[in-house]
C-alpha cells in the first residue's frame, strides 16, 4: 500500500479505530483521514456520499459499528441490526461510488454458527443456526461481508472482510451493562479490591470458552493484509487458543490483586459455548498475533486504572 495513500478510518475514536490510527502513525502513514460523529453522521447516506465526493480517499478502514457484549446484544437487537446495516451499506456503497479501490470491513467471530466444529474455519459460515443472543448483530455483520464479496464480484472492487475474535485493549467500553466480559471483569475486580468486597459476580456458569485478541494485534493484521496486497476474501483474526470464563476471571483477579471469591450468576446467559477461530489462513500468509493474554491483561489493566483513576496493586506499580 502506498505510504502516501489517503486512508479514512471510520470510527476512529472506538477501540478498533483508535488502534488503527495508532498503528498507521507508527508505520509512517501521514494521510489518515478521520471524522467525528458530529462532523460526519455515518447513518446519513447523503452526508456520507458528500464526504467521499469531497475527499479523495484511497483506502477505507470501516471500524465504525454499534457493538456490545452479550446482554446488550440480547436486549437491543433492533438497534444492533439497524445501525450496523445502515453504517456498512452507507460507507461501502459510497466508497464504491467514489471509486475507492480498497476497503477493510470488520466483523466478529459471532457470525459463525452456535454449534460448529472447533476451531472455526471461514467456510463454516452459514452452515447452521446462529447463537440467539447475538443473531441480529451477526446477521448485520454477515450482510457487511457479503456486501464486500458482491461488490468485488460485480464492480471489481478490492474489499476485504476481517473477522476478529473477542477483542480487548485501550479505549474499550467499561460500562457494566453493555461491555464485553474482559473489560467488565477487569472493572469488577478492581472495584471489588478497592471496596474490600468478599466476592466478585461473574455472569453465567463460567464454563463457556472464549478467545481474546488484543486490539493492537488486530491493527497489525489489518496493515499486514493491506501491505501484502490482499484484495478480497474473509479472514479470521485470532490468537489460536481459548480459555474458560472461570479461568479468565481467575487470571484477572490475579492481575488486579483481588483475593475474594467468584460468585457465578446463573440468571445471566452463557451464550455460545465456544468460538475458537481457525487462524491458519492468515498464518499461512505469515501473520500471527504477538500479544499474549497475560501481557495484554496487565497492560490493559494499567491503562484502565490510569484512565479511570483508582490504585494499582504493588505487582503492577510501573
Ligand atoms: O464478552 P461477552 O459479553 O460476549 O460474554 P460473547 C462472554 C461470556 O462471558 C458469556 C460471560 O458467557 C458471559 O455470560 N460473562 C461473565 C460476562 N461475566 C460477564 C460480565 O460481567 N459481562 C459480560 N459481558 N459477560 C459477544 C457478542 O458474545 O462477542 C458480540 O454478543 C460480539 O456481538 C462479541 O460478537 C465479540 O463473547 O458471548
Amino acid at each position: 500500500m502506498n505510504k502516501q495513500a489517503r486512508i479514512f478510518v471510520a470510527g476512529h475514536r472506538g477501540m478498533v479505530g483508535s488502534a488503527l490510527v495508532r498503528r498507521l502513525a507508527a508505520e509512517g502513514y501521514p494521510n489518515v483521514v478521520t471524522r467525528s460523529r458530529a462532523e460526519l453522521d455515518l447513518m446519513d447516506q447523503a452526508a456520507v456520499n458528500r464526504f467521499f465526493e469531497a475527499e479523495r480517499i484511497d483506502v477505507v478502514l470501516l471500524a465504525a459499528a454499534r457493538v456490545g457484549g452479550i446482554l446488550a446484544n440480547a436486549s437491543r437487537p433492533g438497534e444492533f441490526i439497524y445501525e450496523n446495516l445502515v453504517i456498512e451499506t452507507n460507507v461501502i456503497h459510497a466508497a464504491y461510488r467514489a471509486r475507492v479501490e480498497r476497503l477493510v470491513f470488520f466483523g466478529s467471530s459471532c457470525i459463525y454458527p452456535k454449534q460448529c466444529p472447533q476451531p472455526i474455519r471461514e467456510e463454516y459460515l452459514l452452515t447452521s443456526p446462529l447463537e440467539p443472543t447475538n443473531d441480529a448483530y451477526a446477521i448485520a455483520k454477515i450482510a457487511g461481508l457479503k456486501l464486500c464479496e458482491a461488490y468485488n464480484r460485480e464492480y471489481n472492487t478490492q474489499y476485504v472482510a476481517l473477522m476478529p475474535t473477542n477483542l480487548y485493549g485501550p479505549n474499550d467500553n467499561y460500562d457494566l451493562n453493555s461491555s464485553h466480559v474482559l473489560p467488565a471483569l477487569l472493572r469488577k475486580a478492581h472495584e471489588a479490591r478497592l471496596n474490600g468486597a468478599a466476592s466478585l459476580t461473574v455472569w453465567g456458569s463460567g464454563t463457556p470458552r472464549r478467545e481474546f485478541l488484543h486490539v493492537d494485534d488486530l491493527a497489525a493484521a489489518t496493515l499486514f493484509v493491506l501491505e501484502h496486497n490482499v484484495t478480497e476474501g474473509l479472514f479470521n483474526v485470532g490468537v489460536g487458543e481459548d480459555l474458560s470464563i472461570r479461568e479468565l476471571a481467575e487470571g484477572i483477579c490475579k492481575v488486579v490483586g483481588f483475593e475474594g471469591e467468584l460468585a457465578f450468576d446463573a440468571s445471566k446467559p452463557d451464550g455460545t459455548p465456544r468460538k475458537l477461530l481457525d487462524v491458519s489462513r492468515l498464518a499461512q500468509m505469515g501473520w500471527r498475533a504477538r500479544i499474549g493474554l497475560a501481557e495484554g491483561l496487565a497492560s490493559t489493566y494499567r491503562q484502565f486504572v490510569a484512565a479511570h483513576a483508582g490504585s494499582l496493586p504493588a505487582t503492577l506499580q510501573a
